[in-house]
């Protein structure tokens, strides 16, 4: 082969693994976890997971200790802070600066992801979606915190002083901190160049 050739084949080589490593990395789901506690025997697990850069978040699991029958605010806070027990968290994740909404609201905060319904034991199962919050890039809420209250926000409605800040969904319950889940690293079998490229972009 001539060396032309060879540089030639190795350029393409190059940009052809530069291209599958990428597109494998994005198109590898991330999840997530949030494990709730708190003093006042509410507890909790929480699961996010994001299968593309821009897909909506599927967030699972369960919340038990809570009033029987109830909605419960539930939101993302901007700190994964909990030296402070809840209150480290800080308000609400508002990286656009906008007033408090509900979940389907076009105004909201990017952390409120509304109320968690409970059953008739106090137990409430997630099974949801949620298109504002990312796994992903610099506005992710990995890292920052996940919190269940004491009242039911009411989505920047109810007239209350903190209604446009809060919902006014009253004390913090119990809280955690939205940490990556194992899956990334283990369950997709991701080479040291992908997982290299992808713990860059998370
Ligand atoms: C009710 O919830 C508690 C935890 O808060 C749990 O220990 C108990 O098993 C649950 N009971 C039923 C009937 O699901
Ligand atoms: C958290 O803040 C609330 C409201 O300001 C306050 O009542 C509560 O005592 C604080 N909790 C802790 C553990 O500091
Ligand atoms: C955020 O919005 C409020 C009211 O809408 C405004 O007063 C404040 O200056 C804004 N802050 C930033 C950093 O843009
Ligand atoms: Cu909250
Ligand atoms: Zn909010």
């Amino acid at each position: 082969m001539h060396a032309r050739s060879t540089i030639s084949y190795f350029v393409k080589l190059l940009v052809c693994l530069t291209f599958v490593t990428y597109a494998a990395a994005h198109n590898t789901p991330v999840k997530a976890v949030a494990v709730l506690t708190g003093t006042s025997g509410v507890s909790g697990t929480v699961y996010f997971q994001q299968d593309k850069p821009h897909s909506k978040v599927k967030i699972t699991g369960t919340i038990q200790g809570l009033t029987a029958n109830a909605k419960r605010g539930f939101h993302v806070h901007t700190f994964g802070d909990l030296s402070g027990g809840c209150n480290s968290t800080g308000t609400h994740f508002n990286p656009f600066n906008q007033t408090h909404g509900g979940p389907n609201d076009p105004v909201r905060h990017v952390g409120d992801l509304g109320n968690v319904q409970t059953d008739n034991n106090g137990t409430a199962t997630l099974n949801f979606e949620d298109w504002f919050i990312s796994l992903r890039g610099h506005l992710s809420v990995v890292g920052r915190g996940l919190v269940v209250h004491a009242g039911t926000d009411d989505f920047g409605k109810g007239g209350q002083s903190d209604s446009l800040t809060t919902g006014h969904a009253g004390a913090r319950l119990a809280c955690g901190i939205i940490g990556k889940h194992k899956i990334f690293y283990s369950a997709h079998k991701l080479t040291p160049a992908q997982i290299l490229y992808t713990a860059r972009t998370l």
